[in-house]
């Protein structure tokens, strides 16, 4: 398969203010790496802020060259947990069976899976996948979309 970019959105107050306490996004860009030969990663942290996560997602959403995004954070209950509805109003389409598919997988390892609001979308040539922010969490929900994206990647073309 070609190449794809791959965005690894980080979205945190915490990892924002300490960079070195982001375990999921590393994480993220480790399992990209050893599961997709020549991908390339571009990476970023952001607080939990509506407006800065949309700018960033729209940007990346905008480059030919980036065709998943992955976040991982702000998917829960808390007041702050905004990342479902930054995302959201980006896409074109809503791939609810995709955002099934990971809940499924994540219901079997935790019932705690079902506190993730996290959704899944095409917006332009790119797929957006919103994972929770724990490490654990990114480790098991990329373990549910892996053997699907390339397949997914062609469809949407
Ligand atoms: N999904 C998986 N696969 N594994 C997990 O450990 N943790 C859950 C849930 N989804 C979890 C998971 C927990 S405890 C929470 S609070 C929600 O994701 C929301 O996480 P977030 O606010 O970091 O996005
Ligand atoms: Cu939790």
């Amino acid at each position: 398969m070609e190449s794809i970019t791959f965005g690894v959105l980080t979205i945190s107050d915490t990892c924002y203010h300490e960079p070195a306490k982001d375990r999921s996004g590393p994480r993220l860009m480790a399992l990209i790496a050893e599961s997709f030969d020549n991908s390339q990663v571009i990476a970023a942290v952001l607080p939990d802020e509506r407006d800065l996560i949309q700018r960033e997602l729209r940007k990346w959403i905008d480059r030919d060259d980036v065709r998943v995004i992955i976040t991982t954070g702000g998917t829960g209950f808390a007041p702050r947990d905004v990342t479902p509805e930054a995302t959201k109003p980006l896409l074109d389409k809503d791939c609810n069976q995709l955002t099934l598919a990971i809940a499924l997988t994540s219901l079997k390892k935790t019932k705690f899976a079902a506190l993730s609001r996290g959704v899944c979308g095409i917006a332009g040539n790119t797929l957006v996948l919103n994972f929770p922010g724990s490490e654990k969490a990114v480790v098991e929900c990329f373990e549910a979309v892996r053997e699907l994206l390339p397949h997914a990647l062609h469809l949407i073309g």
